[in-house]
């Protein structure tokens, strides 16, 4: 196997970052007077569609008709826009650390001069503060490549996102390797022509992730498949 690229998703993959940004979203419901509170459990089943605002948009869309209170694109685009900075905020005060494995992994990759990417549904925004606290260097300083989910037409499970990501790097398919957290992640890397490594997330736990090629409780060097361990000389 050559791999000369890995392309990372951002929520799930490098951290934990679901619980925080259900969070941000209450505190930004809250703040604009709107009696929603996402419990652990409704954020689940919301996870089911990707991206924020279209996370907004199919809440409003699910309530009753006398309970949603209307709000326009533009309205849930602002709301939106308020919950990034609440979770600029939070993972700035220190809310987020990066999963088992992932900082071993990306420094190893950066020895072997493989290629790094990340192919995320959240915005540059919030991958800039991750990686602000998590290595203490913007975003462009940790990976070569950013592709962000409001510069594709369609969001995960479509491949546009990674094939965005590809397209930047100059990289084929074939020499490329996705990491992802859940299923939606697993199905629009696969549909880009990528091989996978899969490390479910605390939300995503429960989700069928079979079309991945390696299933991982996480990237600690012990759990890495031997093709893998090989390219990033960790074995
Ligand atoms: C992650 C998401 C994102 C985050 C919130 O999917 O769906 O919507 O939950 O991010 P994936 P924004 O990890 O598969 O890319 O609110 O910034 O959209
Ligand atoms: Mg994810």
């Amino acid at each position: 196997m050559s791999v000369e690229a890995l392309i990372f998703d951002v929520d799930g993959t490098l951290a934990e970052t679901e619980e925080v940004h259900r969070l941000a979203f209450n505190a930004a419901f809250a703040e604009a007077g709107l009696p929603w509170d996402w419990s652990p459990e409704r954020y689940r089943a919301l996870l089911a569609t990707t991206g924020g605002k279209e996370r907004i948009a199919a809440h409003q869309a699910g309530l009753p008709e006398r309970e949603a209170p209307g709000l326009a694109p533009e309205a849930i685009a602002a709301l939106h826009r308020r919950k990034t900075a609440i979770f600029g905020s939070m993972v700035e005060a220190g809310a987020l650390a990066l999963r088992p494995g992932v900082r071993r992994v990306v420094e190893a990759a950066r020895a072997a001069s493989l290629d790094l990417a990340v192919a995320t549904t959240t915005s540059r925004a919030n991958v800039q503060a991750l990686c602000l606290t998590a290595w203490g260097r913007p975003a462009d300083k940790v990976f070569d490549v950013i592709a962000a989910g409001d510069e594709v037409a369609a969001k995960k499970p479509a491949p546009d996102v990674y094939l965005l990501a590809m397209a930047r790097l100059g990289r084929a398919a074939d020499r490329c390797l996705a990491f992802e957290d859940s299923r939606n992640g697993v199905l629009s890397a696969r549909a880009a022509g990528l091989r996978v490594v899969v490390t479910p997330s605390a939300y995503a736990s429960h989700e069928d992730v079979a079309d991945a090629a390696w299933r991982l409780a996480s990237l600690e060097t012990a759990h890495l498949p031997q093709p893998l361990a090989r390219a990033l000389r960790l074995r």
